[in-house]
């Protein structure tokens, strides 16, 4: 079966093989046999049989990422330098760490058996989208907010949110401002190449509120232009400031105030056209909320190994193909999980109470907890 891929050029097919097992049942006759083969195209069955055998699925969209980083052995994720907490890059060690580099971590588990086999690319909010279109990295995972026109116009596809988030505003603890509102005249630190700068000057206009921004390349820039004093305010999403607070020269000098002034579902995306690389991408993710919803966690997951429990089985792959379908091994989740957690041990590790960020879960607690995140059933 040939499926065209969405976006131009000559339609692609890729064929991956993954081991199936078919039982194929008819009336009649009672000839019941096993046989292992290989085939490549549709066979009409005539007789009973039960046959394990090599089908080839043809993946939507002519995308080979997979293949790709099964060949390389390594996991090319884009990254943050500059977000601690998020994707850091610790000068010292030379190491990556937070809560979207253990997304990064979760695919190579996933992927190729091994959360270390990941290579991170860090990228700023202008060079992150170049840098995934050109092929450079396989996925981009960087507190990137999923919109309309990166779905569509830039030619990417999104996984499911791994953070909800709202832009804010920091200004000085002394400066009297407590809303948005008292800022007119205000000079505003925003950085280039983010959903940030446009949502300001959208909120500014509707509030009537007359601004002067002052934009950064990067996190470091935007940053360091706020605590020299050139600006009133510092705006990006609520994670990015609770981020920055900690590495301004005075964290207890500043506020967040309360306004959400838009909405930022953060997540990982990949090149459109490349179906089944984004189902798997959403699967880890899926993987790791319904890890969360099961108890399922990276301390315990062995003891879960042999459950009873039907939904513990397709999550853990003891039953169900829900690997082999996307060129996975069944128990991919079980990687992610025993190597690198559920959502609350990834939230835990990198934003929860032993953190220097301490953030609640709020939005992003599970709907059973009264927040927005509903795991996809296995099945
Ligand atoms: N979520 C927004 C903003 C993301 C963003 O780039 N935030 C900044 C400020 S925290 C950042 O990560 N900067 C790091 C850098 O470019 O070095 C978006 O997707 O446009």
């Amino acid at each position: 079966m040939a499926l065209v891929a969405c976006g131009g050029g000559e339609p692609e097919v890729v064929t991956e093989f993954v081991e199936v097992t078919r039982i194929v049942e008819v009336q009649g006759d009672t000839v019941t046999e096993t046989v292992t083969e290989t085939v490549t195209e549709t066979v009409v069955e005539t007789v009973t049989e039960t046959v394990t055998e090599q089908v080839a699925v043809t993946f939507a969209g002519g995308g080979d990422t997979l293949a790709q980083v099964q060949s390389r052995g390594v996991l090319n994720c884009g990254g943050n330098a500059n977000v601690p907490g998020f994707g850091y890059l610790d000068p010292d060690s030379g190491a990556f760490s937070g809560f979207d580099i253990d997304f990064c971590k979760a695919i190579a588990a996933a992927v190729l058996g091994d959360s270390e086999a990941v290579e991170v690319t860090p990228t700023t909010g202008q060079s992150r989208f170049p840098t995934l279109q050109s092929g450079e990295i396989d996925v981009l995972i960087r507190n990137t907010t999923w919109t309309s026109s990166r779905d569509t116009a830039l030619g990417f596809d999104f996984a499911p949110v791994t953070f909800y988030d709202g832009q804010g505003m920091m200004v000085r603890a002394d400066s009297g401002i407590t809303s948005i509102s008292d800022m007119d005249g205000a000079t505003v630190c925003v950085q280039s190449g983010t959903t940030t700068e446009k949502n300001l000057s959208d909120y500014m206009t509707a509030l009537g509120v007359t601004y002067t921004p002052l934009v950064g390349d990067d996190a470091v820039a935007t940053r360091d232009a706020y605590d020299s004093g050139a600006c009133d305010g510092f705006t990006t999403d609520k994670s990015g400031l609770v981020s920055q607070l900690i590495l301004l020269s005075d964290p207890t000098a500043h506020i967040i105030l309360e306004e959400d002034m838009s909405r930022e579902p953060l997540g990982p995306l990949t090149r459109h056209g490349d179906n089944n690389w984004n189902d798997i991408v959403s699967w880890v993710v899926q993987c790791t909320f319904n890890g969360e919803l099961l108890g399922i966690n990276q301390e315990n997951v062995d003891s879960f190994l042999g459950s009873d429990d039907p939904a513990v089985q397709n999550v853990l792959g003891e039953t169900g193909d829900h690997g082999q379908a996307m060129g996975l091994s069944n128990d991919f989740c079980y990687q992610v999980i025993s190597q690198v957690g559920n959502y609350a041990d990834i939230y835990d590790r990198n934003l929860g109470p032993d953190t220097p960020f301490n953030l609640a879960r709020a939005r992003n607690a599970l709907y059973t907890d009264g927040g927005v995140i509903y795991p996809i059933p296995f099945r």
